[in-house]
């Protein structure tokens, strides 16, 4: 397996979650194509999206069907939020782009979980590289994050 995605297996084994890290030929860069290559809803896909509030980088893990509404993480950070660059990802996370996983990075990170991933029995996440991911459950990946389960889809207008 790639040494970066045998590092978060071992990060997640040492967090004691029972599941394996998923290695496929095809990308897994956007939540579209880690919904096709798995076989599974685009709803149970994880987005690791970074913003800026302020200084300070916030991850937020985001149902592969939802944008997220800006101003739901201002509630909670207080600054503006934006969306980081590609530098910035990689900086606050150790990863790049398309393979952030939601754990493993050199800080932690204060994290904010899409309520609607907790619809599903399972989710999928990044591994730390664009072919990798691995299954967990909602409560699983609230639990290794740490993170605030919130509302954070944009909702159309009704
Ligand atoms: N491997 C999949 C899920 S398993 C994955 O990483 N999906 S993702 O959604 O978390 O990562 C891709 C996201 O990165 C896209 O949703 C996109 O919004 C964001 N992105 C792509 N390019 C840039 C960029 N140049 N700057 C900031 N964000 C970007």
């Amino acid at each position: 397996m790639n040494p970066t995605a045998q590092r978060i297996a071992d990060t997640l084994a040492a967090l004691d979650v029972e599941t394996a890290v998923i290695e496929f030929a095809e990308s897994t860069r956007t939540a579209e194509e880690a919904a096709a290559a798995i076989g599974t809803q685009v709803g149970q896909i994880v987005k690791s999206l970074v913003f800026m509030a302020g200084e300070a980088p916030v991850l937020a893990l985001v149902s592969g069907t939802n944008r997220l509404d800006p101003a739901r993480l201002r509630e909670q950070t207080g600054d503006p939020p934006r969306r980081a660059t590609a530098d910035e990802v990689r900086a606050a996370t150790g990863f790049a782009i398309g393979g952030v996983p939601p754990i493993g990075h050199p800080q932690p990170l204060r994290t904010f979980i899409d309520r609607d991933l907790t619809d599903y029995e399972t989710v999928y996440a990044a591994a730390g590289t664009p072919h990798t991911v691995f299954a967990i459950t909602p409560a699983e990946l609230t639990r290794i994050t740490g993170g605030q389960v919130i509302d954070l889809a944009a909702r159309p207008a009704d």
